[in-house]
């Protein structure tokens, strides 16, 4: 696979010059974003893990065989961040989810040892009003025991209140797992029009595209 750091976009307008679709990855701070990005392009180390949660307010863009982006955002819901800066991502988050420019498409993570916070609600909410195509990765289920596996998929899916026609993706990061089952939703995005405006949605129900303009 050829991965290419492209770079940090502080805001909107230092998003990269060349237009791709782009695949955002977005999560609570911690819940191993940058991990399952350094699996899924099988790298030790090209996305930061991060000793610092809240140090980062940056879109972090990496160019994946010339192809697509996968788009490191940063993670919500930090306590120790003061209320302004918390503030300043979620705009900096709603504007590059409700942009509209270019084709994008979501990978939303949940760490399966907790339940999913308010925020995380508001997210999928978001993801749903913005009308892109998204799909669940479940994180670290590594940690959590596998006969509990199961019913915490089901608390997650009902408390998000998930379309049964949404992706959802287990995976482990430590574990080796749901690599190829991410990969795989990313070609369905692509072979659907990489999640541009207006296109049809792979699993997300079909009716979630945006009007055409
Ligand atoms: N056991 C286990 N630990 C994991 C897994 N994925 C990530 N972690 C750990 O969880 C912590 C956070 O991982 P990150 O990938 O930095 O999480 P993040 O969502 O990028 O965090 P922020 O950038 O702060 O928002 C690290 O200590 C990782 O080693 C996993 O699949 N299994
Ligand atoms: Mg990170």
């Amino acid at each position: 696979m050829r991965v290419e750091f492209v770079t940090s976009a502080p805001s909107l307008a230092l998003r990269p010059e060349r237009v791709l679709p782009e695949f955002a990855f977005v999560g609570r701070s911690n819940c191993g974003k940058s991990s399952l990005i350094n699996h899924v392009l099988a790298r030790k180390a090209m996305a930061k893990i991060s000793g610092k949660p809240g140090k980062t307010r940056l879109l972090n863009y990496f160019l994946v065989e010339d192809t697509y982006y996968l788009v490191d955002l940063p993670g919500y819901g930090f306590a120790r961040v003061g209320k302004d800066l918390r503030e300043e991502w979620l705009r900096l988050m709603r504007a590059y989810l409700f942009a509209g420019d270019r084709p994008l498409a979501v990978l939303q993570l949940l760490d399966v040892r907790h339940r999913p916070t308010e925020e995380d609600r508001r997210m999928t909410a978001w993801l749903r009003e913005a009308g892109v195509p998204f799909a669940i990765a479940v994180t670290k289920i590594d940690k959590l025991g596998k006969t509990k596996l199961p019913e915490r998929f089901r608390e997650i899916a009902a408390t998000l209140e998930l379309d049964p026609a949404t992706p959802f993706l287990p995976t482990s990061a430590a574990g080796g797992l749901g690599r190829d089952e991410i990969l795989a939703w990313f070609e369905a995005v692509l072979a659907a029009g990489g999640g541009a405006p207006g296109r049809a949605n792979p699993g997300t129900g079909g009716t979630a595209g945006r009007p055409a303009r």
